[in-house]
């Protein structure tokens, strides 16, 4: 059935919505109204289950999007329900959308909350005023329509609420959303890409809640993890290879994500697509504003066993954020410093045409080098000690403030130098770019790939290269900032004009 399979969706009328349900099974392809919104429902977790369904976002497919922001509320903890948002009806996050490089999408973002938003496409070299940053504020009730050509590469990215001192609240009630773009390199090669069935969407976070049931979005932590927006997720996947596109979705906690016995896995790519060739690992690392995607083995799992994603974050030192030692308070929790479940999986049969090895090769990506640098900059991170706001050289974000100022074209190296308090999640809007090199020792394997975020730990310097191309404005800035959004909505944030 075609509406299960995404690779279908090139043939697929604009706007067309799937939902996969939990088991693997599907869509109710019915729940596609006229204007493209699905009604699909998100489900509502049973507080008393041991394990609930892993939610898969519903996908939208086409070239003319329609998303409306609202509140909404969903039974996460025995009693009052949990009020947060979601987009097109969810309650609890957003769909996924699909792109087609070189497609020209236009979107539709309606407001229906009662408070201003944005709507940031995380990782997208588009315009500055298509870009979603704090300057695109959409009003309560109104309704912004970006349009953009998609040039980046095959890969997943997503989309979130970017108002300045709003974003950690908003964030937290579960306003945001993946992207998936396809291209015809990523198309030809043979990896999984069934959503919800052999390519798992799975958006890490955590929440604190107050005796209300509400979320504490003053929380830099949670004590429960949600997936997707799913308490103690569990997911049926196939024997055989699987993919999982991650996003760490959090306001503050860094994930050290692996398997409960250790098994390798396989990144295949990056925040901005894929990695030339597959990096072996039995850990990865993923900050604040993270995406990795990466292939498991499932194949040796027999039908009925169980397979458990953990994050490792027990024992690490003191900068990786969650990993303090307090398990409550305003920088502790339940979850910090120790290892915990992210996902439960239990094996199911493969599935027809299952992909039952890792291609050897996936991308032939040229990276930028420090010697192709025409320009270099430094950023420092600073605060006035321990408890007071970090800041970017000195200074907190003020809109009435470029920071920095690039010529259309050049080939920057920046150097984010952190000698202050804590580790960092830093962002860039506008471009991708490439790693060059950590004064804490050799850039891993696992950073090889084109990024926009990336983790700045205490005590380091972290130098980036990247092509500030295509789009230039005198007047419209872009953003760099901390992705941690605590730091970001206290002014970790600064903008840049490109001209
Ligand atoms: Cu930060």
């Amino acid at each position: 059935m075609c509406a299960v399979a995404v690779g279908c969706s090139s043939s697929s009328p604009a706007s067309t919505s799937t939902a996969v349900v939990d088991d693997g099974g599907l869509a109710d392809a019915s729940s596609t109204d006229a204007g493209g919104v699905s009604s699909g429902d998100p489900g509502t977790d049973d507080p008393a289950a041991s394990y609930n369904t892993l939610h898969i976002p519903e996908l939208l497919t086409g070239t003319s999007f329609n998303l409306t922001l609202s509140a909404s509320t969903k039974a996460l903890k025995s009693g009052a329900a949990t009020a947060t948002y979601g987009y097109n009806g969810a309650n609890f996050w957003g769909p996924t959308l699909v792109f087609n490089k070189g497609d020209d999408v236009q979107i539709s973002v309606k407001n229906a909350l009662s408070e201003d938003t944005t709507t940031h496409w995380h990782g997208f070299h588009i315009p500055a005023v298509m870009d979603g940053g704090p300057h695109q504020v959409i009003a309560a009730g109104a309704t912004w329509s970006p349009s953009f050509k998609v040039m980046n590469n095959a890969g997943t990215y997503w989309y979130h609420p970017h108002l300045h001192e709003s974003t950690q609240a908003q964030l937290i009630h579960g306003a945001g959303g993946l992207i998936i773009i396809r291209d015809p390199q990523e198309s030809a090669l043979a990896l999984p890409r069934t959503y919800g069935v052999d390519d798992l969407p799975l958006v890490l976070t955590s929440r604190r809640y107050l005796a209300s049931n509400q979320f504490d979005t003053t929380a830099v932590y949670g004590d429960e993890m949600l997936v997707n927006g799913t308490a103690r997720p569990k997911a049926t996947l196939p024997s055989q290879f699987v993919r999982m596109r991650i996003l760490n979705a959090e306001t503050e906690r860094a994930y050290n994500l692996g398997f409960a016995d250790g098994r390798t896995f396989f990144l295949i790519g990056t925040d901005g697509g894929l990695v030339n060739t597959p990096v072996a690992l039995t850990k990865k690392v993923l900050y604040v504003g993270e995406r990795a995607e990466i292939l498991v083995d499932l194949s040796h799992d027999a039908a009925g066993s169980v397979v458990l994603l953990k994050s490792f974050n027990n024992g690490l030192t003191f900068g990786f954020p969650g990993g303090e030692p307090a398990q409550s308070g305003n920088f502790g929790s339940q979850l910090n410093n120790k290892d915990f479940d992210v996902l439960r999986i239990e094996v199911s049969a493969a599935t027809a045409g299952a992909i039952t090895s890792v291609p050897a090769t996936l991308a032939s990506n040229t990276y930028w080098t420090a010697a192709d640098a025409t320009n270099a900059r430094t950023i420092t991170i600073t605060d006035n000690g321990p408890g007071t706001p970090f800041k970017f050289d000195g200074a907190s974000y003020d809109a009435n403030t470029v920071n920095q100022n690039v010529a259309l074209n050049a080939i920057e190296k920046w150097t984010i130098t952190n000698n202050r308090t804590f580790d960092h999640s830093f962002h860039i809007h506008d471009v991708q770019f490439a790693i060059v090199s950590r004064s804490g020792g050799a850039v891993p394997d696992d950073e090889k790939g084109w990024k926009d975020t990336v983790r700045v730990p205490l005590g380091e310097s972290v130098s980036f290269v990247a092509k500030f191309d295509d789009f230039a404005s005198a007047t419209n800035p872009f953003m760099y900032h901390c992705h941690m959004s605590n730091h970001e909505d206290e002014g970790l944030m600064g903008q840049f004009l490109v001209k």
